[in-house]
């Protein structure tokens, strides 16, 4: 009898030890599953009313160039000066004006100004833009400052061939790119930013000895309201944010999740109660 209580003792000790570690790899697994999700479905994000539903990932990445145009106004100053001639300010979620304050202390300013007629181009990196399949905007420039100044808007797929999708004036800073014929297939990674110059706009503006105004359009931040995230920063066309992916990591996180709590319930409360041989 007591070389079968052994073997039985030995086939109790071997099987826990494992279902410890299946126990450990199925939790493990849980936790990259939700790390997976909470990527993929990122929480929405608004700025001044207007909502991102990819979160922060949905603003411009990097810079591609900045071509202002600089010239001496009647101050016979530039009419683009620092620390509004950084093109980096453009990048990433608005930080510049709030909704309360439309023109802040210049310390609390993050635009970059374009001057009269001057462009600039930036590049979606973990994102890219894409249509909506309705009239509703896919992207949204935000411009610093109490009204628009006027941008000519263009996007492009390889930063090489350039679609005009509009312009932006003091009631829109939206534009719906499926109104000219793009739509959910299509991704974007770059957009170009133009100054109108014909716009009534100013060239730079002093107050008491005090510059309180830039040339042409002063851009905070440009967010794809309608956005991918991309699997690569290289790759422009393969957008992880399907629902199609989505749909089977959401079935593989819960498989996974669903296993590992069976599993737990079933060690302590559902497996026979000779397991306290196991220690
Ligand atoms: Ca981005
Ligand atoms: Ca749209
Ligand atoms: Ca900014």
């Amino acid at each position: 009898m007591n070389g079968i209580e052994n073997r039985l003792s030995e086939r109790n000790t071997r099987p826990f030890g494992r279902r410890i570690i299946i126990f450990s790899v199925l939790l493990s697994l849980s936790a990259v599953a939700v790390v997976l999700l909470s990527e993929a479905v990122a929480p929405t994000t608004t700025f001044y009313d207007v909502e991102f539903p990819a979160g922060e990932v949905s603003f411009a990445d990097t810079v591609v160039s900045y071509e202002p145009i600089i010239y001496l106004n009647d101050e016979r100053l530039p009419n683009v000066r620092e620390p509004f001639n950084n093109p980096v300010s453009a990048l990433g979620v608005p930080n510049s004006t709030n909704p309360q304050h439309p023109l802040p202390s210049l310390s609390a300013r993050h635009d970059v100004s374009l001057g009269l007629g001057g462009s600039i181009t930036l590049r979606f990196t973990n994102n890219a833009l894409t249509g909506s399949g309705d009239i509703k905007p896919d992207l949204w420039i935000f411009e610093a400052g109490e009204k628009t100044e006027s941008v000519f808007v263009e996007i492009s797929k390889d930063g090489k061939t350039w679609q005009a999708v509009g312009r932006t004036d003091t009631k829109h800073n939206g534009i719906d790119i499926d109104a000219f014929g793009w739509g959910p297939e299509d991704y974007f990674s770059y957009i170009r930013l133009t100054d109108d110059p014909e716009e009534n706009e100013h060239d730079g503006v002093l107050s008491n000895g005090q510059w309180i105004g830039w040339g042409g359009a002063d851009i905070d931040a440009v967010g794809a309201i309608s956005s991918v995230s991309l699997v690569s920063t290289v790759s422009h066309s393969s957008p992880l944010a399907m629902p199609f992916s989505k749909t089977i990591l959401w079935i593989v996180a819960i498989a996974i999740a669903a296993i590992a709590i069976g599993y737990a319930i079933y060690v302590s409360f559902l497996k026979p109660k000779s397991s306290k041989n196991d220690f």
